[in-house]
């Protein structure tokens, strides 16, 4: 029943039981999306790993239909790894997994459709020629995973990353070629290294328009277009943004390199990992995926019998400056809003605490939008380069600033024992303002033994021009939330005690000493998607 799952999502996809990590080869094709994911069918913790499979006509309603790829023949009996589809000559999908082979090392396998027909794609044949790629000459064998989906140059051959760590100490996206997506040469150069990361899981590597939000093929050659490489380390997705030569293969970066710095560009600064992005060709969008794991305990996974969820998808776009992306929730989810509350323009003076009435603090839609009428009486910091998530775990949603902490109090429990928090402070630096948006769940739950870090990030935003605006996804036992229209994420794991089903509520609140202008306030509770078993 309801009550021994209150973290059941209602509109985050997970499967109905059991294990779920990474989203692999997210496509869209003849009609209907296709997201597998990292799937143990035999318990809820890691193991036994297959690519679980389901199919959605909208991105928010899913059939779950049964495993496309498990572990069976000797190149993958150690389980089906991440992996992405392409979709070869725009007709022939084909999926390039990584797998652990009888011996424990990595391989690429590679699967295609029985039935190329069935709109569904229910079953997949693991080629005769697997494995594709061992782990040869100075690859290591238990580094070497994790192929992109491919992309065609203008020599006609096709190219794809995998993540790998050649020299010890130095991170590696290996580039490999192939004139018909099935037998690869690696190139002689690396894509990309670094030595300042550890190894990179899940490379990702596509073009971005630079004249609107529109997304682009991945195989896309043409101007106006920059190249984003994300990759996957440090329980985070950074990435970089830059030229990218395909007559060379060089990539020439426009944003700093890889390092571990809170203040590197990140898809997002909470919880979200190993993400894959694809692009839609029916919206003309580009849609990223990624997993939101748990931040309770294995006893727990076995307590609820499921552990990971996958992120709400996103579309995902350059941000007007080129420095950045941008990431909205996809539009479809409108479908699920239900009994919508709007608040108009008002002042929130400092100590203002205002419950939203009528809408859930659980399984909410919320948007919010400030503005500051003076933002040079914000406090002063003494650096630009100040760690955004150590600023949030300092001053906490209880330490009064002059412009912050404002925003709002979800999974809010009576009296508020229990609360999250997500919030801007607007401090005043050597060069410029800073926007800081936290996601505070240090009294997110009673319960002991879960996780309740806070994360923070910065917003490339002029508090003298811009509004603040904040867009957060409530959904049972997850918040995802969106500042300055998308420039920054924070995704964050909540397990409340008091404050689950009706029992949550939604607040806003300004805690700071100087008044700020909500302009407006629009939340609405929202529908449960329909995620069920095909037939
Ligand atoms: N998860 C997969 C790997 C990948 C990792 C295994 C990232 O292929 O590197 O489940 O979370």
């Amino acid at each position: 029943s309801e009550d021994l799952q209150p973290y059941r999502t209602a509109f985050h996809f997970q499967p109905l039981k059991n294990w779920m990590n990474d989203p692999n080869g997210p496509m869209y094709f003849n009609g209907v999306y296709h997201l597998f994911y990292q799937y143990n069918p035999g318990g809820p913790l890691w193991g036994n790993i297959s690519w679980g499979h389901s199919i959605s006509h909208d991105l928010v309603n899913w059939f779950i239909l049964e495993p496309a790829l498990s572990p069976k023949e000797p190149y993958d009996i150690g389980g089906c790894f991440t992996g992405s589809s392409t979709i070869l000559h725009g007709s022939k999908p084909i999926i390039l997994y990584t797998a652990q082979d009888a011996d424990g090392a990595q391989v690429q396998n590679l699967a295609l459709p029985k039935n190329r027909s069935d709109p569904l794609l229910k079953d997949w044949i693991k080629w005769s020629g697997n494995p594709v790629l061992t782990p040869v000459n100075d690859i290591n064998t238990s580094q070497f995973r994790d192929p992109s989906t491919a992309w065609k140059g203008p020599d006609g051959k096709w190219r794809i990353l995998i993540g790998s760590e050649i020299i010890k100490g130095q991170a590696t996206a290996l580039l490999y070629y192939s004139t018909d997506g099935f037998n690869w040469t690696r190139s002689d150069k690396p894509f990309k290294f670094s030595r300042e990361t550890n190894m990179w899981e899940c490379p990702d590597f596509y073009p971005v328009s630079n004249i609107g939000k529109d997304g682009i093929d991945t195989s896309f050659q043409g101007n106006n277009t920059m190249h984003v490489l994300k990759v996957s380390f440090n329980s985070h997705e950074y990435y970089v943004i830059g030229m990218y030569d395909p007559q060379t293969d060089q990539f020439l970066l426009a944003t700093n390199d890889f390092s571990v710095s809170n203040t590197q560009l990140q898809y997002d600064y909470g919880r979200f990992y190993a993400s894959k992005s694809f692009y839609d060709g029916a919206k003309k969008r580009r849609v990223l995926w990624a997993w939101v794991n748990e931040g309770d305990s294995p006893s727990d996974a076995f307590k609820k019998g499921w552990s990971g969820l996958q992120s709400f998808p996103r579309s995902i776009w350059l941000s007007d400056t080129r420095k950045q992306l941008v990431q909205w929730p996809v539009e479809e989810i409108k479908k699920l809003r239900a009994k919508q509350v709007n608040m108009v323009s008002r002042e929130l003076k400092g100590g203002s605490l205002l419950e939203v009435p009528g809408i859930s603090g659980s399984q909410a839609d919320i948007e919010v939008v400030f503005s500051l009428s003076n933002p040079s009486d914000a406090e002063l910091i003494n650096s630009d380069l100040s760690d955004p998530q150590h600023l949030c775990e300092q001053k906490n949603v209880s330490t009064s600033g002059s412009y912050g902490p404002f925003g709002v109090l979800v999974f809010a429990s009576k009296n508020l024992t229990e609360q999250t928090a997500v919030f801007f402070r607007v401090f005043k630096g050597p060069n410029k303002f800073q926007v800081l948006m936290c996601s505070d769940q240090s009294r997110s739950s009673i319960a002991q033994g879960v996780d309740k870090s806070t994360y923070g990030a910065f917003l490339d935003l002029d508090p003298l021009h811009d509004k603040i605006s904040l867009r957060s996804l409530v959904d049972h036992s997850i918040v995802e939330s969106f500042g300055g229209e998308g420039l920054a994420c924070i995704t964050a794991r909540v397990y409340p005690k008091l404050a689950i089903h009706e029992h949550a509520k939604l607040y806003v609140f300004n805690n700071g000493s100087k008044s700020v202008t909500m302009l407006s306030l629009n939340a609405w509770n929202m529908n449960k998607a329909q995620i069920v078993p095909m037939d």
